[in-house]
């Protein structure tokens, strides 16, 4: 029988790589970019949409889905597949990130976090044994450890003993997660900007043994070049017949300098998020739609995109749209960010499969600091 949960490495560039991670919904090909689809939903865009960007796995949330509706009530109407109308691989992150970052009472002890839900108040308690039974009720293809994202800066001892209490709670997570065939489970390294904590980190989670590997505790302040100087070994110290998962990065050159440095999956709510904004991402760099400069001009975003916000509307329009609340302005520069992203990883693996990816980073590079059009 094939394995239900498998990872194929296809070719790799310098430290980049690019593969097919197989899995009983679908295959996903990496580099991979996760759009996030928090509240069940990819906001702005209907499901079809986000596949027709080239999306084969979107990003869900154990925090904002067990406040509303429910993991219960998702479970009872067949699923967050089903619930959302996405077939195809979802990922959900563990919690304890979100609750860290949206809620302001918490508390953390050895056992888990008890906190106050941003929506409405009422307390609750999140722990590596209930997020794991809240992932598996969502019905998550891949589901992550529950850990403490360590806040930056921290002082090294005090990340030494969070990212211990993570390597505690992944072990916590695994035993608890148990054996789900067409589930997989993925392990999370923290350490923060230390090379030893990371070290001891990725040796803890690699003896439990997981699926796949993500690096946690970045982009939380440090800056890029803070971030790169952590993957330019971070990713190394993982397994490599196994997905490595830079968790909540980034902006288009970010995600070039982390597959440089061999990750293979990342999510942002970037491309979504500003699409509702008015900032839009093009190979010559960001523009804001909303700039009055754009208010006369009948050219799309970008003369090279095949999105429809492209093919069919003038930056103009897209100006006036967005000036006047119209919520077609969210649908279309939504879609086109989300398609500039898919494109962006799909050049990518191209790029790798073909042994030219310092090229392309080069021209990636070139192309933006041109400015915009
Ligand atoms: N842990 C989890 N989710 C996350 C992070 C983390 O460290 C980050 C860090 N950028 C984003 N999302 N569980
Ligand atoms: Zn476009």
């Amino acid at each position: 029988m094939a394995r239900q949960f498998q990872f194929d490495l296809q070719a790799t560039d310098g430290k980049a790589r690019t593969g097919v991670i197989s899995t009983t919904r679908g295959d996903i090909r990496t580099p991979a970019f996760m759009p996030v689809g928090t509240a069940a939903t990819v906001k702005a865009m209907l499901p079809e949409n986000v596949r027709a960007t080239g999306a084969d796995i979107l990003l869900g949330n154990t925090y904002h889905l067990m406040l509303r509706p429910t993991a219960e009530r998702i479970d009872n109407l067949g699923g967050l597949h089903n619930f959302m109308n996405w077939e195809r691989p979802i990922l959900t992150d563990s919690g304890g990130f979100q609750v860290m970052s949206l809620t302001s009472l918490r508390k953390l002890t050895e056992k888990g976090v008890t906190f106050k839900s941003h929506v409405d108040g009422s307390q609750h308690h999140l722990t590596p044994e209930r997020s794991m039974e809240i992932q598996r009720l969502l019905g998550a293809d891949i589901v992550m450890c529950f850990d403490e994202c360590t806040p930056f800066p921290a002082e090294e001892d005090v990340a030494l003993e969070s990212m211990r209490l993570s390597m505690r709670w992944a072990q916590r997570s695994r035993d608890a997660f148990g054996d789900r065939p067409g589930h997989a489970l993925f392990g999370i390294q923290q350490g923060s900007v230390f090379r030893e904590q990371r070290e001891e980190s990725a040796e803890n989670l690699k003896s439990i043994g997981f699926d796949g590997y993500a690096v946690g505790g970045l982009a939380v302040g440090e800056g890029q070049e803070a971030m790169f100087e952590v993957l330019d070994y971070a990713p190394d110290m993982l397994p490599a017949d196994k997905p490595r998962y830079l968790m909540g990065v980034g902006k288009p050159d970010d995600i070039v300098g982390a597959v440089a440095r061999g990750i293979d999956m990342m999510d942002c709510v970037l491309p979504s998020r500003s699409g509702r904004t008015g900032q839009v991402f093009t190979r010559r760099g960001a523009l804001n739609i909303k700039n009055a400069r754009h208010q006369d001009d009948p050219r799309p975003i970008d003369e090279h995109c095949t999105c429809p916000a492209c093919r069919n509307y003038s930056r103009a329009y897209l100006h006036h749209v967005f000036r006047t609340g119209e919520i077609i302005s969210s649908m279309l520069l939504t879609w086109h960010n989300l398609h500039y992203y898919q494109e962006l990883m799909t050049r990518m693996r191209d790029a790798i499969s073909e042994g030219r990816f310092d090229q392309f980073q080069r021209d990636f590079h070139t192309e933006r600091a041109k400015g915009d059009l």
